[in-house]
């Protein structure tokens, strides 16, 4: 590549696309649970030919557009093209097969004002791997001036932007035989804004490596990032979590490789790690996904707990052998799920587990009773259910596009959480049912008690958020919980084509019954989740002690008990325990008048509920005379008050 003569401005914008929801708007959310690692890959690689000028001398200005998040400004940016003496260009990153609809609104939008584009990702690299053909979505861009990149570009990055920059680029790129050794690529890194638009602004993500050595029918990683593991360099990975630690107090982490466990370095990595954690004081915590048998490698499970690991993602997928068979998924043996889970809850690491839902030989019933044994046998922390679906880059959709099986015309429709095929036995219905009382039996009130009430105290509140997180995403939103984050915004003015533009009040009058029924569902989830905390939270040696001696004291009364009864109770806890220290008569007196403080005794808010369903049912049937109760509404406010604040503010606390 030689370098470019004429020194000027070259804008790149890297966006990553939302998709329509199901009435047309763009998913888009005040604040992302999960950051883009593809868009923090190519922002990173971007830089690096920023800072080596690998370009010569232009001006290389790199724009982040996370439409997860943030509204992409297409106005402005067809305004940006025109100016005089500069040079833009615009990637589409990371497309996702449910993304591509929604990408290529975009991209003919910003073609018919005349700006360079380029896509990218697993849709286009999925479609590209499997078929000789360039198939109709993707020829259209192509076909109105787009540029279209089917596989990983780190060996090339600079030689498209190059041609970018020319004027140059090609209609089709394909790298898909050639997959680059990307050890020492530039770790994925984020710029400042994106990261302040995570609700976490210290969460970072690396795929450490790429690729898996497996051969599952429904996967897509095999055949468009290999089966051979390619990875990136340990000492890289180190010195990027270094770096980014120093530079923004990145100290949290999902590693994105779909198999960790066969990434050849993995041993290295952990030591590394370890090495940060011990010696250097860099204490980060990670996620890392990795298959069942993960726990029968000698020092893996103990390794990744020393290094940090805090949560594994296990693709179970599914617990009926026969559908494991039909899919070649022959390393997960049903039989051993239970050890493999028990395995890393012994090691204090938290567990999700992938859950299939849809694959040939499914029923509702052997669903149901499928998820029952999951939830009594196997007893993971969590659960992510998807639906079955043929995602472009697997064996099963070619086979299904070859063999001409019915499949959905719509792909903004392949997200996992919607029939995407018909089933041959979950018809009419049925399997989405399935699919959501897998969802909703989880995420129940029994379950997520028995989840807390074994979990390891140090594990309890990361569970217990991690919990609301996903219930709030399957009651309150009606999404998998990889689709949403904190409030769901919505543009009127971007909708899907085939939908009809609203007015502002006909908008306003969607908007503002959607908030409210969402603000319900919200209060509604927190008193759940508020009783779920009385009753599970795990108290410290004293308090329970305590507690004893102040359930004993308080048999009987009918009033609260005094300052001075309540040191009684911490002087006999003492006599028993004497490392118990006696609080100062201040330090009681603020305990008792403190909001912040619920009293030890509390065990659960059944009895407010019941007050609160006894006022509305009387109201409902006319009884005015129960406003009359004042002092006991007035009461029972101030115990809601104070219960909410300890609740919330426990919540905001932990962990710190
Ligand atoms: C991390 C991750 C996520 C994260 C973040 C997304 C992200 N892209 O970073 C979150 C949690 C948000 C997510 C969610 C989902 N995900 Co996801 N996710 C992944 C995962 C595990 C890693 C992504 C990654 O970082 N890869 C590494 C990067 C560097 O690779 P890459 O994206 O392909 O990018 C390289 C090249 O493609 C190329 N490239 C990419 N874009 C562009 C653009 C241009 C212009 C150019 C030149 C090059 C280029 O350059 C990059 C560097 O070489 C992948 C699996 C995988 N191995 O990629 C699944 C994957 C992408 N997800 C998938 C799915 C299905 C989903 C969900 C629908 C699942 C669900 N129900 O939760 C949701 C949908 C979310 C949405 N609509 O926004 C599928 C997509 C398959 C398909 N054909 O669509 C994958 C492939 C996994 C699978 N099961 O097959 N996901
Ligand atoms: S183990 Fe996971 S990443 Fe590997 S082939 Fe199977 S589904 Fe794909």
């Amino acid at each position: 590549m030689s370098p470019l003569r004429s020194p000027s401005i070259f804008r790149v914008f890297l966006v990553r696309p939302s998709k329509y929801d199901d009435e047309g708007f763009v998913i888009r959310h005040w604040r992302a649970v999960v950051p883009s690692n593809s868009l923090a890959c190519l922002h990173a690689l971007t830089q690096d030919v920023r800072e080596q000028r690998l370009l010569g001398d232009v001006d290389l200005r790199v724009h982040l557009l996370d439409e997860a998040v943030t509204r992409i400004p297409l106005d402005s940016i067809s305004r940006l093209n025109r100016r005089p003496g500069e040079r833009l260009l615009v990637c589409m990153v990371g497309v996702q097969t449910n993304q591509f609809c929604r990408a290529a609104d975009i991209a003919l939008a910003l073609r018919r004002a005349g700006v360079e584009v380029m896509i990218g990702g697993f849709h286009v690299s999925g479609m590209l791997a499997m078929f000789r053909d360039v198939p109709p979505e993707i020829q259209q861009l192509v076909d109105r001036g787009a540029s279209v990149v089917a596989g990983e570009v780190e060996h090339c990055w600079a030689d498209l932007l190059h041609d970018a920059y020319e004027g140059n680029l090609k209609p089709i790129y394909r790298f898909l035989d050639d997959p680059p050794d990307f050890s020492h690529a530039p770790p994925p890194r984020m710029d400042k804004r994106s990261m302040r638009k995570c609700v976490d602004p210290r969460y970072g993500t690396i795929d450490c490596s790429r690729g898996c050595p497996f051969n599952c029918s429904f996967c897509t990683i095999i055949n468009v990032q290999g089966r051979k593991s390619r990875y990136r360099s340990p000492e890289c990975i180190a010195d990027g979590i270094r770096h980014a630690y120093r530079e923004s107090g990145t100290n949290v982490y999902f590693f994105t490789d779909d198999n960790f466990t066969r990434n050849p370095a993995w041993e290295e990595i952990f030591d590394r790690l370890i090495g940060l954690r011990e010696q250097e004081g860099i204490a980060i915590e990670f996620v890392i996904q990795v298959d069942v048998p993960s726990y029968r490698i000698p020092g893996f499970v103990e390794k990744a707990a020393r290094a940090g690991c805090g949560t594994v993602f296990i693709g179970l997928e599914t617990l009926n052998v026969r559908n494991l068979q039909n899919a070649g998924k022959t390393q997960n043996r049903v039989q051993e799920y239970e050890r493999a889970i028990a395995s890393w809850r012994h090691a204090r690491i938290k567990t999700d587990v992938g859950y299939i839902i849809g694959f040939p030989h499914d029923t509702e019933e052997s669903v149901r009773d499928d998820v029952e044994r999951l939830i009594r046998e196997v007893r993971p922390d969590q659960a992510s259910f998807t639906m079955m679906t043929p995602l472009p880059g697997s064996k099963d959709h070619q086979r299904m596009v070859e063999t001409g099986a019915p499949m959905e015309a719509d792909y903004n429709a392949f997200d996992t959480c919607h029939e995407s095929m018909p089933h041959p036995h979950m018809k009419d219905g049925t399997w989405t049912r399935a699919y959501r009382n897998a969802w909703r039996r989880f995420y129940s009130f029994e379950n997520m008690k028995a989840i807390l009430s074994r979990t390891h105290p140090a594990n309890y509140w990361d569970v217990f958020k991690n919990l609301y997180w996903y219930k709030n995403s399957i009651d309150n939103e009606g999404a998998h919980p990889m689709l949403t984050g904190i409030f769901r915004l919505k543009d009127r003015t971007t909708r899907r084509a085939c939908f009809r533009r609203e007015g502002r009040l006909a908008h306003l009058r969607r908007r503002i019954p959607e908030i409210y029924r969402f603000l319900r569902g919200v209060l509604r989830l927190t008193l759940e989740m508020e009783e779920l905390w009385l009753e599970t939270r795990k108290l410290s040696e004293t308090e329970l002690r305590v507690r004893e001696e102040l359930v004993l004291m308080r048999a009987g009364l009918r009033r609260s008990l005094r300052i001075s009864e309540i040191r009684a109770a911490y002087v006999r806890a003492q006599a028993r325990i004497p490392s118990i220290e006696v609080p100062s008569r201040l330090s009681l007196l603020w305990e008792r008048v403190s909001l912040l403080r619920v009293s030890r005794l509390r065990q659960t808010r059944r009895d407010l509920t019941r007050f609160w369903v006894g006022v509305r049912w009387r109201l409902r049937h006319g009884r005015i005379k129960v406003l009359l109760r004042v002092d006991q509404i007035a009461l029972n406010v101030f115990r809601e008050i104070r219960l909410a604040a300890a609740f919330l503010s426990a919540l905001a606390t932990a962990g710190r």
